[in-house]
């Protein structure tokens, strides 16, 4: 059964790898599980057919036989849970591994997306320069955070997991804010990420579709 996921027919960050179908190819390299890609344009994302696999008209999604899946956290976890490398087999270790995961979608995320939809979409508001100091030290707050926990250490806890996986690909998204790099532990940890030979082979399928054509 070959696994098929969506992603943008043209990804607005033009090959950077912030569009979320990156962290589920990242995922599926790790497991070493080869994958087909259907492209989607904006239009088909909001049509009944895409629709009828992720109900808000998002990507990525996640096909394989009979089983479709939306969220890339839903996606990486399915995928950790059904092959090795992803989540430690030793219960609670893989109980912590799992809550990395959910920290990095729900309690990471949601500062960073609101810092990037402030940056992009909100930048031509007349309130937008006085309000985007508030929106960073949200994100501060929570990277003052991860950064005391992660230390010196390579990963969030023992060896790479998918929590790291999530974690790194969220923080990645604050790269072009340069507040990624006001922390050295962390700008490491995400470097780290990157390095992984999954995470080239994800990084590289994406730009080859993504990147901007030579004018
Ligand atoms: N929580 C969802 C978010 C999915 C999401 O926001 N996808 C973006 C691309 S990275 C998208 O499809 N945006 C287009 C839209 O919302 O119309 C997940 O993790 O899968």
């Amino acid at each position: 059964m070959t696994i098929t996921i969506t992603a943008f027919e043209r990804s607005p960050d033009g090959g950077k790898g912030l569009a979320r179908d990156t962290r589920v190819r990242w995922a599926l390299e790790e497991v070493g599980q080869p994958y087909e890609v259907r492209l989607v344009s904006f239009e088909d994302m909001k049509a009944p057919g895409h629709l009828a696999l992720h109900p808000f008209g998002q990507i990525p999604t996640y096909e394989d036989g009979s089983l479709s899946l939306f969220e890339t956290g839903s996606i990486v976890f399915h995928l950790a849970e059904k092959h090795a490398g992803l989540l430690p087999g030793v219960p609670d270790a893989r109980a912590r591994a799992i809550t990395w995961m959910f920290a990095a979608l729900n309690t990471v995320e949601p500062p960073i997306l609101e810092l990037v939809t402030a940056r992009i979409f909100e930048a031509d508001k007349p309130w937008s320069e006085e309000r985007l100091p508030l929106v960073k030290d949200r994100v501060r707050a929570r990277l003052d955070q991860l950064s005391s926990r992660l230390g010196d250490a390579d990963w969030l806890d023992g060896a790479f997991s998918a929590g790291d996986l999530l974690m790194v690909s969220v923080l990645l998204r604050l790269r072009p804010s340069g507040l990624l790099d006001e922390y050295r532990n962390l700008a490491a940890y995400v470097a780290r990420g990157e390095a992984r030979p999954a995470y080239i082979r994800a990084f590289a399928a994406q730009f080859a579709i993504n990147a901007p054509s030579p004018s």
